[in-house]
């Protein structure tokens, strides 16, 4: 391992430190991280905490809300100028005003809200400030703390022995007949580089777009460049046949030094200054879509959920990881998009969830942490309602589809309101890995956002949401006591 990985990790530690003590003696700080796979719903859950904060108004399971003690939540300047602030006026907005989903992000962003609450302690009363720092960043950047035990020669093997998987054969083909003609002790030739990692990286995008759907396979910032999108950092790929070693002006010499200064330039950084930081960690998890998928999408899910905990290092006695655990103390697992659910459905779907994340917590020897799940609506964008088939009611949602979603044989316009039977989870979660659920049997159009209409004195409406005061009490109701 290269010495200034230590010297900067050692240097992490120190600055760890004297950001708690200082946090301490100024201001209690709290750092929320928001994570979860693309298009799992960070974007929108951000957007609707922040909403339920600033706009102060009762929210049963979120006892500082609920008891009245919330007095005035603000976005103030976010502590950390080198991160994109998450632009929230912009996505409320295009919520409520335009009833659209807020725009896709593949990103790290910030946000710094300042909470005044009236502490409920018996032996300590009075007025308390919190400092609530919001980070929403990819989930697929988590994957990346297995490359950081990895040499590129056992990556490349390990990455070339997953297309083996059963159902990927027809998948990775064209990658791998890429590979067939790439020799690693050739001339160092950026031109080849550049052919062997675009090759590379349509299998991964192939992979995420088939039956998988969910993305296990690192690197994440081929799956989530972010801001490094195009860039030469990113212009490697594993090689077939490697020797132990490689001539350093070989093709696979040049591959390596890629790979470890990704592992150096990006990687590191990204665990040391944010993922590290994090107090509480909710991981969303679109558990409906993997469902509807099929089984093969639900264990790459599972997959992914041991990553996540091998990240977040809960009892796992690795040296590596060990040093880029975060302080993370509690940790909520949620699925969302329940509102596709009616409310019948809603303890089944966290069921699931509990039984994936405990498998996995299993696998991983997970310890340490309060790990918790839930099944939630970030923003709720049905009602509940039956409709009858036959001499059957059946419990369905209603809601406005997309325009141009597609249910049985119609299709939708983005206007009319549609009542739907999305189908039932079954009883038994462990059914559904058995492959209970046929694959495309449930029906999850996707509905606009609901109507938010402004309260009589002309403030503007909440949003309204599933089980989200639930997370919100989980995740930093202790903290505002
Ligand atoms: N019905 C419903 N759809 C949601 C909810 N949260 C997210 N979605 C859908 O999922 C999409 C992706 O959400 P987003 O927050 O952008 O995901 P991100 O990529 O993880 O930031 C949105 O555009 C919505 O279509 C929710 O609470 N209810
Ligand atoms: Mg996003």
């Amino acid at each position: 391992m290269p010495l200034t990985d230590l010297a900067s990790r050692a240097g992490s530690a120190v600055r760890a430190f004297a950001e708690a003590s200082s946090d301490l003696l100024l201001q209690p700080t709290l750092r929320l991280g928001v994570t979860g796979l693309a298009r799992s719903g960070k974007t929108v859950f951000t957007t609707a905490l922040i909403h339920h904060l600033v706009e102060t108004h009762a929210l049963p399971a979120f006892a500082p809300a609920q008891e009245g003690r919330l007095r005035r939540a603000r976005l103030v300047p976010q502590p950390d100028d080198d991160v994109p602030r998450f632009p929230f006026e912009e996505h409320f907005a295009s919520l409520t005003e335009a009833r659209h989903w807020p725009r896709s992000t593949d990103r790290i962003s910030q946000f710094r809200l300042e909470i005044e609450y009236e502490r409920a302690g018996s032996w300590r009363s009075g007025p308390g400030t919190l400092m609530l720092d919001v980070v929403d960043y990819p989930g697929e950047w988590l994957l990346d703390l297995a490359l950081i035990e990895s040499g590129y020669t056992a990556w490349s093997r390990s990455t070339i022995n997953g297309t083996r998987r059963a159902g990927r054969a027809a998948t990775a083909a064209p990658w791998l007949d890429t590979l067939k003609g790439l020799d690693p002790n050739g001339p160092l030739d950026e031109v080849v580089a550049e052919r062997a990692s675009n090759a590379f990286k349509t299998y991964l995008a192939a992979l995420r777009a088939g039956p998988e759907a969910v993305a296990t396979t690192p690197p994440g910032r081929f799956l989530m460049p972010g801001d490094l999108a195009g860039s030469p950092a990113l212009t490697f790929a594993p090689l077939d046949g490697l020797a132990e070693t490689h001539a350093p002006d070989s093709l696979a010499g040049l591959m390596e030094r890629r790979f470890e200064a990704y592992k150096a330039k990006v990687v590191v950084p990204f665990f040391r200054d944010h993922f590290q930081r994090v107090d509480r960690q909710i991981v969303l998890v679109d558990v409906l879509s993997a469902v509807d998928a099929g089984p093969t999408a639900v264990a790459e899910l599972e997959e992914a959920l041991d990553a996540v905990l091998l990240s977040l290092n809960i009892g796992r006695n690795s040296f590596f990881s060990k040093l880029f655990a975060p302080r993370a103390d509690k940790i909520l697992f949620a699925a969302t998009k329940a509102d596709h659910l009616h409310q019948t459905s809603h303890d089944r779907l966290d069921a699931l969830l509990r039984l994936l994340v405990s498998r996995a917590m299993r696998r991983t020897e997970a310890a340490g942490a309060r790990v918790g799940t839930v099944a939630l609506a970030s923003v709720r964008a049905t009602r509940e309602t039956t409709v009858h088939d036959g001499s059957e009611a059946l419990r369905a949602v209603s809601g406005t589809p997309e325009a141009g979603e597609v249910v049985g044989d119609e299709r939708f316009d983005g206007t009319t309101e549609a009542a739907i039977f999305p189908g039932e989870l079954p009883a038994r979660p462990e059914s559904v890995l058995d492959g209970a659920v046929e694959p495309g049997s449930l029906r999850f159009p996707r509905f606009r956002p609901p109507i938010v209409r402004p309260d009589a004195l002309g403030r503007p409406g909440h949003l309204p949401q599933i089980r989200l005061d639930r997370a919100m009490q989980f995740l930093i109701g202790d903290r505002l006591t």
